[in-house]
């Protein structure tokens, strides 16, 4: 399996969510039972998600890490479920034993938000798998603390430019292919809102490079402010209510030429890189 296995040709890859966990942000608890998760994998492929994104381990701001093995015994059956019925899955983890047994199970790509950082053998076992992984930056000091705000030495692009290729280096030293790795500029960890919106800003600087680019805007706080910071004080906003706008986020992005989005409304984000896509060959039609 190769990054190019996983490339949908001529437009954006959707990457569809499911968080078997007790507490993400925006869906915790909803997929946590076997059967659930699958359905909702399911769901998400039938409205156009071309890969499912496997966590089971919540990084929102505020979790406490769960037990490696439960952990483990969350995802690896949902990958082996949807391995087996020709979906491929990568998985969200930031433990190498956790990435191993995925890997094991038939997950087609490691998605690793601390970049690898977090466990000290997690780059031997993607080099081990050869599989595609996605190295995320999340600049803290301490994995689990997403809202702990960091500060970005020189500003945030640059920042995370410096990071994703220190991270790029120390996955080739470890014997990760060149070939296999994916980069993300880890959107709404430890960054202030306008460190979210320069870093979108700035996508063509970031996608300026050989690697692919993730973009995981879906349901940030960052996105449900769009819609909070107009309506009265006291309006309610649920993390779904960010969906129009990460739908809109997709489509810019997908425009930009970034490789893929990782979404929870898969439906709504598949409109938007197929616009993209039937914007840029002017729907096949040529006039
Ligand atoms: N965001 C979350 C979890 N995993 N992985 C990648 N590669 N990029 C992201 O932006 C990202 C991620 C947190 O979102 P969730 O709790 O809503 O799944």
């Amino acid at each position: 399996m190769r990054v190019s296995d996983l490339t949908v040709p001529d437009r954006c890859l959707v990457m569809g969510i499911v968080n078997v966990t007790e507490d993400s942000f925006s869906d915790g608890g909803r997929w946590l039972d076997f059967d659930a998760a699958i359905a909702h994998a399911h769901e998400l492929v039938a409205a156009g998600a071309d890969m499912i994104d496997v966590g089971g381990e919540s990084t929102r701001p505020g979790a406490t890490r769960v037990d490696p093995d439960v952990e483990r015994d969350r995802v690896t059956p949902v990958i082996r479920a949807l391995a087996d019925a020709g979906i491929p899955t990568s998985v969200d983890t930031m433990r190498a034993s956790v990435a191993a047994a995925a890997a094991e199970a038939g997950v087609a790509m490691i998605n690793d938000v601390s970049g690898g950082l977090a466990d000290p053998d997690m780059f031997a076992v993607m080099a081990d798998a050869d599989l595609p992984v996605c190295l995320m930056h999340w600049k803290t000091v301490r994995f689990g603390d997403a809202a702990g705000r960091a500060e970005h030495d020189g500003g945030v692009v640059a920042d995370v430019r410096d990071t994703l290729t220190d991270l790029v280096d120390r996955a080739l030293a470890a014997g990760v292919d060149r070939g296999n790795i994916v980069l993300d500029p880890g959107l709404g960890f430890a960054k202030s809102r306008a460190d979210n919106w320069s870093l979108l800003h700035a996508l063509p600087a970031l996608l300026d490079n050989e690697f692919p680019l993730l973009v995981g805007a879906s349901r940030k706080r960052f996105l449900g402010a769009v819609r909070r910071d107009r309506l009265p004080a006291d309006t309610t906003v649920v993390p779904t209510d960010a969906d129009p706008a990460t739908a809109a986020v997709t489509a810019i992005s997908a425009q930009m030429g970034a490789w893929g989005v990782r979404v929870h409304d898969v439906a709504v984000s598949r409109d938007a890189v197929d616009v993209a896509a039937l914007w840029n060959t002017a729907g096949g039609y040529r006039g």
